[in-house]
């Protein structure tokens, strides 16, 4: 047995979950790339073909959703975040301010915005394969984001887009004040809510788990 996070459960498998509720996942382009925009002096394109001449790691863990679910011993193959940025981003920055966030884009227009000094962490993956396969289109094909230590929401899926910004960009969603998200989301220091104390909207979030898991997975039948 694997210990948790504070306040969490864990599932059994891996269940497909996100804002994406039913839809399907979005229908892929023949030669997908990653767009790196934004602090850059032009933007540029990484071809999922250029991931495989960088270095590749595996990596073990637990994924946590902020809703309260766990999935445990997953093993994700990919590059990571910081050698994608120190190789492919960092030497094409412009002079003006320094890196402060990270806007993670996903083909279905899901966005996750991240601190740079988290998406360095180590355990933080562009990935490509799960369990020595490659990703499945329920778990975010061609590629997505995984940041283990951070709540399921940072890690994009589907991933098209990576914007690289010198202050925190605005965050666009249409969110409900209960559903907000919090900056850094870190699941060891129960980061659930911007305001509300974990505890409190643990069992609101929780209560969401069984139809977001039902909608989700009516979605990839
Ligand atoms: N593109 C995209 N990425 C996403 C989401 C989404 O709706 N769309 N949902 C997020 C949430 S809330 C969670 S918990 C995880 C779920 O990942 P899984 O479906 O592989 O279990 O994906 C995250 N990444
Ligand atoms: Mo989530």
């Amino acid at each position: 047995m694997t210990l948790l996070p504070p306040g969490q459960r864990r599932v059994d498998g891996f269940p497909r979950f996100g804002t994406h509720l039913h839809h399907p996942p979005p229908v892929i382009p023949p030669n997908p790339a990653i767009e790196v925009t934004g602090a850059v002096r032009a933007p540029l394109t990484v071809a999922l073909a250029e991931l495989d001449g960088l270095p590749r790691v595996e990596r073990l863990a637990d994924f946590h959703c902020v809703a309260g679910w766990s999935a445990c011993g997953l093993r994700w193959e990919g590059v990571a975040f910081a050698t994608f940025y120190r190789m492919l981003i960092e030497p094409h920055l412009t002079s003006a301010g320094t890196v402060t966030h990270v806007v993670f884009r996903g083909w279905d227009g899901y966005r996750s915005i991240v601190l740079l000094e988290d998406a360095l962490a180590e355990d933080v993956l562009v990935a490509t394969g799960l369990d020595g396969h490659p990703l499945s289109p329920a778990h975010g094909a061609p590629v997505r984001l995984v940041s283990p230590s951070q709540y399921g929401f940072i890690s994009t899926k589907h991933l098209c887009g990576i914007e690289v910004h010198t202050r925190r960009p605005r965050d666009d969603h249409p969110y409900t004040v209960l559903t907000r998200s919090h900056p850094r989301a870190r699941v060891w220091k129960e980061e659930r809510h911007p305001w509300f104390p974990a505890a409190a909207v643990r069992p609101v979030y929780r209560s969401l788990i069984r139809p977001i898991a039902r909608l989700s997975a009516r979605g990839v039948r």
